[in-house]
């Protein structure tokens, strides 16, 4: 039995499988004491207020899941795997990659991941380990979704901007589908209210009636990739129309003048046919935001995944900005981070100031750090000198979920070394030369930087449940013995901090920074050098929270106004030791900042929006003369692979039991394309696209218009079945995919717009 159980208490977590984090309270007991048993919404959780979906119930496949890892794996010569123990893992983990660098230089060595949609505190140790290799090159899942946004939010505020809607009069979804997908705090609840409410008007732009769509008060049903023609239709009838925020974007907005010339002329109908919406449809949707106190708006992966998305983002971005509203309540705001998750959208390479901003072999560009994920498999199938030739994986599944699996294995396979950290024998664990086994995320301190909220911003440290089985070390502990290995940090560069803190933290906290200031191999260790010298003081073993305390007093520095409305008061250390403090007590989260609506203003560089991105407005005049259509005769449809569905949860459970509810994973298709084809619901289908042809199990939906499918994300996982053997269930949606069919900007991927064919099988 467990020695941090307390009998039938309830205990406070949260939900780790989508970015809102939900707080949850769970029960444990089952075998051995090892089972989530009861789980419910966490009304202390000042974010979540005690919401959950359908999901958070399940999480007990997530502990309890198959293929679990508990000892460091070695791969033989004939690829099966033997267990190490850790003195030797680390040894030669660091040997390996050691000669790596000695050999080609750190930039060699690539990293990928860091955290999925629960865990980011072991990620923020890595970044000690990179620089210990001199790594750097590194990228992650965001550079398959966000980046294309990131690099306009970059050019146009340089902060991460939100939607605030709770409160907004209207709420505008670009290519999202909230009601499964969440991304906004107690998603339903607040769709719901917006929905039933005669004052508020909900829009939902999405090429099928998705759950959300059905909840809309108008849902402008597009031609599948066509989302530029209509943004930019809808930008064009804001200009034409004089519905533009004149005094305001006086006031706050640059580039005005810049813009507006692209849209005077733009032939309105045609786009709207181009985008398949009725032009009247669009004028209603322009004129209801124009005149609204305050529209709060969400793009996702139906724009991000697509053709033209990182214009449009740029427009999604002009329609509430030419409009004004940002910077009030119900509209867009910037948010305090505790932590910048990524660099803010800036073209650069980490930790090497004037460094390349694009990727060595591909010449791709690097947006907040990270190398698009379309282009790994490229850096590394090739005889370039300068190709990455080991790999770090760490909490992240990329030869399952990047885009062209096929390719993705084989460059996996071309690595002189490849070290994966996970929880799992995942898709890309069995391809490692070591596998380095985590704690569950339930079974160590835990937290993600994914907080976005407003006026309130709202930071969880999750506290173990269980205690991990032996064999196992936590994050923090792999990338501290890794840069000791490295011979990046000793004692003697400990030792003026150790003295430092034995006058307490304040004392530590007066000398940090100049002793730091002084040391780079402090600098480069960071993380590091406080999980070990902090780490170890910290109450009920949370060592791996010592970082934060860091993050505390930077925050605190950084937003003093912010920190003080949340509580967080006094002179000179204190509010940062008083947030710190707060952090570790605080099972159910703590509210880190609050907000005035006008604090925006203060995130946004110079202060002013800027409207003019020169780049897309190149590419929006190229839409004059494109009629994207459909995708051909060979392939006449397109594929969505990967929708967001209620028993989907990226590969985060590998157990299929988990799911109630469409087992396999259908192919959704048109009622007329059914008929047409002879397809029906639970028949099977050939998929083929020009990559893979796949059989996979039919869904005939209403959702669906004609010529568009729509696969699942996060299915096609095997896992040992019941009768012995293994199973897979579903189809893997990225053994469809191809990597060189991606955005041109951001490289994000077209996995919404995939060209496929479909027959009965
Ligand atoms: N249940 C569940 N929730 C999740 C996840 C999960 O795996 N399962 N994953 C989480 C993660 S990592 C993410 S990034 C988010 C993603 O969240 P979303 O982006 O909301 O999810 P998706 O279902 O992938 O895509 C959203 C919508 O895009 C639509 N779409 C397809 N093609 C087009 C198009 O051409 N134009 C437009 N406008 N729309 C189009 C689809 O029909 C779909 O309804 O979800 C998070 N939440
Ligand atoms: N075709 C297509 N492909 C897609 C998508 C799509 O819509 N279509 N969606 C994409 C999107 S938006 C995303 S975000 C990605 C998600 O794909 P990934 O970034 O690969 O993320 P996850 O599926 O969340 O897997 C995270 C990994 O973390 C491991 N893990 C869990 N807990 C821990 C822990 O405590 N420590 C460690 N070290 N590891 C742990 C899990 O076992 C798993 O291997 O998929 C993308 N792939
Ligand atoms: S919205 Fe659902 S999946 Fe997302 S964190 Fe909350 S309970 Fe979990
Ligand atoms: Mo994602």
């Amino acid at each position: 039995m467990s020695e941090l159980q307390r009998d039938g208490e309830w205990q406070q977590t949260a939900c780790i499988l989508c970015e809102c984090n939900c707080g949850v309270e769970v029960q444990l007991g089952g075998a051995g004491n090892r089972h989530l048993t009861r789980i419910r919404g966490d009304r202390a959780h000042p974010a979540s207020q005690g919401y959950t979906c359908n999901k958070a119930l399940r999480l007990d496949h997530y502990q309890n899941g198959p293929d679990r890892l508990t000892q460091p794996l070695r791969r033989r010569d004939d690829g099966s795997f033997e267990v190490i123990d850790w003195d030797t893992a680390i040894r030669e983990v660091a040997a390996r990659l050691g000669a790596v660098r000695a050999a080609h230089g750190g930039e060699a060595i690539f990293y990928y991941g860091g955290g999925g949609q629960g865990n980011h505190l072991g990620g923020g140790y890595a970044n000690a380990t990179l620089a210990a290799l001199g790594a750097r090159y590194r990228s992650n899942a965001l550079a398959q979704e966000k980046t294309g946004e990131m690099w306009v939010q970059g050019k146009m505020t340089g902060a991460g901007v939100r939607g605030d809607f709770e409160h907004a009069e209207v709420a505008l979804f670009v290519g999202k589908n909230p009601w499964h997908s969440h991304g906004l705090p107690r998603a339903r609840q607040t769709l719901r209210q917006i929905a039933k409410d005669p004052q508020r008007t909900l829009i939902v732009v999405d090429p099928r009636r998705s759950e959300t769509a059905e909840l809309a008060d108008i849902h402008l049903q597009v031609t599948p990739g066509t989302d530029a023609w209509l943004l930019a239709a809808l930008v064009a009838i804001l200009v034409q129309e004089d519905l533009l925020a004149g005094a305001w974007l006086a006031a706050h907005a640059a580039g005005l003048d810049e813009v507006l010339p692209h849209f005077v002329a733009l032939p309105v109908a045609e786009y709207c046919a181009v985008a398949g919406i009725p032009e009247a449809q669009a004028r209603q949707v322009a004129r209801r935001i124009a005149a609204a106190a305050s529209v709060a708006v969400a793009e996702d992966l139906g724009i991000q995944m697509n053709r033209h998305s990182t214009l449009a983002s740029y427009l999604e971005k002009l329609v509430w900005g030419l409009t004004g509203h940002f910077a009030k309540p119900g509209a867009q705001y910037a948010f305090a981070s505790l932590v910048k998750l990524a660099g803010g959208g800036r073209e650069t390479t980490p930790g090497a100031p004037g460094a390349s901003k694009i990727s060595p072999v591909a010449g791709a560009r690097i947006i907040s750090g990270l190398v698009p994920c379309n282009v790994i498999a490229e850096e590394i199938l090739t005889d370039h000198p300068r190709r990455y030739r080991a790999m770090i994986v760490e909490s992240g599944n990329p030869a399952h979920s990047l885009a062209d699996s096929q390719r993705m294995r084989a460059a996996l396979q071309a690595l002189d070394t490849l070290v994966v950290i996970d929880v799992a024998m995942t898709e890309t664990a069995r391809l490692a030369h070591y596998i380095l086994p985590a704690p569950s995320q339930f079974e160590k301190y835990e937290a993600t930087f994914f907080n976005f909220d407003f006026p309130k911003n709202v930071f969880h440290l999750r506290h173990p449940l269980f205690a991990a089985p032996q064999g196992v070390l936590p994050e923090p502990e792999i990338h501290a013995r890794l840069v000791e290995a490295l011979g990046a940090l000793d004692e003697e560069d400990l030792a003026p901090l150790r003295a430092a803190l034995r006058d307490g933290r304040a004392a530590l906290a007066e000398q940090f920074f100049p002793l730091v200031a002084a040391n780079p191999r402090l600098q480069k260790a960071l993380p590091v050098a406080l999980y070990r010298v902090l780490g170890p003081t910290l109450p009920d073993g949370a060592a791996s929270a010592a970082a934060l305390w860091g993050l505390a007093h930077l925050f605190v520095m950084q937003n003093p106004e912010s920190a003080r409305r949340a509580g967080f008061t006094g002179d000179g250390f204190a509010p940062g030791e008083q947030l710190f403090d707060a952090i570790l007590a605080n099972r159910s989260g703590v509210v880190f900042a609050v907000d005035e609506y006008e604090d925006s203003w203060k995130r946004v560089r110079g202060g002013r929006i800027n409207l003019a991105i020169p780049e897309l407005l190149d590419e929006l005049g190229k839409l004059a003369h494109e009629r994207p259509g459909a995708p051909g005769a060979e392939f006449p449809f397109v594929l969505s692979a990967g929708e967001r569905r209620a028993f989907t949860a990226n590969t985060i459970f590998r157990d299929p039991r988990w799911r109630k509810q469409d087992l396999d994973g259908a192919l959704r298709v048109s009622p007329a394309d059914a008929a047409r084809l002879g397809l029906a619901t639970g028949g099977k289908a050939r998929l083929t696209t020009k990559r893979a042809s796949v059989e996979v199990v039919v869904e005939v939906s209403e959702q669906m218009q004609p010529g568009h499918l729509s696969l699942p994300n996060g299915l096609g996982l095997d896992s040992p079945a019941e009768s012995g053997g293994r199973q897979q269930t579903g189809v893997a949606p990225n053994e469809l995919t191809a990597s060189e069919d991606r955005d041109p900007f951001a490289g994000t991927p077209w996995h919404k717009y995939v060209a496929a064919r479909v027959e009965a099988a």
